[in-house]
């Protein structure tokens, strides 16, 4: 049986490759860019470039074998009618989702600043997920999108770690997914959060999932076969 070699211990790959998603998690300019939502909340938005080739490397080796790539993006309707008076206002920042800023209106979908990075653009068949909040179940197809696949690990990447690729990998442990974190292709604003977050992924024997290195994920991905 293939596995990756991770933390608590071995992740194991299903004989079947097709069976595991890449999750690539809101590398957006609006988390990425400045003048977009992660820099209206006060963030230093330079910090998250550095996974930007790391995050390329696994897109590529997917799109290679074929396999499924999954890209969630953060942002609203027009009207606003899926963000809650209380997400609008948290930070009191200065510029709120729905105003206009620099990249166009803030985490709304269809503007500038809420696409996906020029970097990872999506090709036409990869699957984007637009999610109204941090977890990328909530209010989606995402369940729908992978039961029909017959998907049933998924590695993680993306930003930021502590809040959406950490919300969405818990709300996939719970639905019983194998989930995979890929420790130098996620990155936080906060250093300290992300160590946080990945050491209580792999705590108490995986109670969330695993962590692997890029190089590690890379290898164990090599000696599977679909
Ligand atoms: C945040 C995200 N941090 N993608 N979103 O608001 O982590």
């Amino acid at each position: 049986m293939p596995v990756i070699s991770a933390q608590p211990y071995d992740y194991p790959l299903p004989a079947n490759l097709l069976q595991v998603a890449l999750m690539i998690i809101d590398m957006q300019r609006d988390f990425l860019e400045p003048g977009g939502f992660g820099a209206a909340l006060g963030n230093d938005v330079s910090r998250l470039q550095a996974i930007v080739p790391a995050v390329q490397q696994l897109q590529a080796v997917f799109r290679a074998k074929g396999l499924p790539i999954i890209q969630t993006q953060e942002g609203h309707q027009r009207d606003l009618s899926d963000c809650p008076v209380s997400k609008r206002s948290r930070g009191q920042p200065q510029l709120k989702i729905g105003d206009s800023g620099p990249m166009g209106r803030i985490l709304v979908l269809g503007e500038l600043g809420n696409g996906i990075i020029p970097a990872l653009e999506p090709k036409p068949d990869e699957i984007v997920i637009s999610k109204p909040g941090k977890g990328a179940f909530y209010r989606t197809a995402l369940e729908a999108a992978l039961r029909s696949r017959q998907i049933t690990h998924l590695i993680f990447t993306g930003v930021t770690t502590e809040v959406c690729v950490q919300t969405t990998m818990r709300e996939a442990n719970d639905r019983g997914y194998e989930c995979l974190l890929v420790e130098d292709a996620t990155e936080s604003y906060f250093p300290d959060f992300k160590q946080a977050t990945l050491d209580m992924i792999r705590a108490q024997g995986g109670i969330v999932g695993w962590t692997a290195t890029l190089e590690a994920t890379l290898t164990g991905l090599q000696t599977g076969s679909r």
